[in-house]
């Protein structure tokens, strides 16, 4: 009896340290395009037996979507202090595609990228406020990433495979949270100060949402939050010629080749 209240009463605890809500594509979603480059290349080929999409706008019957990640705005950076995040977050390069396709992290937070083909892919960071990477993975294996230094949102790519791309955004403090295919987000509010704190939505190709407002007290948000993103703001996914690389000095030999392009 004891331990199913001290169960209950866990679950209560941990289900109340949080924010979450759900975001929501309203009006009809870009197509995505078929990555018509990995027909050529029979290693990714093969490890697909259904064509694959580009997978930058990702909804469900429901207008659910996914890849949006919402956070705490803060006033000015350095505001929010919160416990640091322990945990590595992960990306892993699966079948010529980057899993997931949206990456947040936290500053300082260790950063895992997986390689689940027995290939060769790189993992080239377009960044340019941190210090810049790319790295070879030949085989399947993990490889730790230096941790972010600095608050920014950039693509990683590999230029062996050029359709593949994973965009990462790296916070300040970790109140943030990444929408599944469910559209939900949870945001694990432990350490958060009760208060009045402004709350955004971001996705890569519909950019910020607008601010909302959330009452914090005792760790718990007094509502769930709901976003809505409109499929007008873009009629169609950002090209992959968008996504611009810092600098290419340092890439491997390896890596510099002409691969097939994705363009229709
Ligand atoms: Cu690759």
């Amino acid at each position: 009896m004891r331990l199913a209240s001290a169960l209950v009463l866990g679950l209560c605890t941990a289900s109340f340290a949080q924010i979450s809500g759900k975001v929501t594509l309203e009006g009809t979603p870009p197509e995505m395009k078929e990555i018509k480059g990995m027909a050529a290349i029979p290693q990714c080929a093969q490890l697909h037996k259904d064509p694959v999409f580009e997978d930058t706008v990702i909804v469900g019957e429901k207008g659910e979507l996914a890849n949006v990640i919402v956070f705490i705005k803060e006033d000015k950076p350095g505001d929010l202090k919160g416990p640091k995040i322990d945990k590595p977050g992960r990306l892993d390069q699966k079948g010529c595609m980057y899993t997931p396709h949206v990456l947040a992290v936290e500053i300082g937070q260790p950063v895992v990228v997986g390689n689940s083909d027995p290939f060769l892919h790189n993992v080239h960071g377009g960044v340019v406020a941190n210090k810049p990477f790319n790295i070879v993975q030949i085989n399947v294996g993990d490889s730790k990433l230096e941790p972010f230094a600095v608050e920014e949102t950039f693509h990683i790519k590999c230029d062996v495979h050029p359709w593949m791309n994973a965009v990462v955004r790296v916070f300040d403090h970790p109140y943030f949270a990444t929408t599944g295919e469910d559209g939900k987000f949870t945001i694990d509010t432990s350490g958060l100060k009760d208060g009045i704190y402004s709350m955004q939505a971001w996705h890569e190709l519909y950019k910020d949402s607008e601010p909302q407002v959330v009452e914090i007290k005792g760790g718990k948000a007094a509502k769930e939050l709901d976003f809505t993103f409109k499929a007008g703001a873009k009629t169609q996914a950002a090209p992959m010629k968008e996504i611009h690389l810092a600098s290419t000095a340092g890439q491997p030999e390896c890596c510099k080749v002409t691969a097939p392009t994705t363009s229709d």
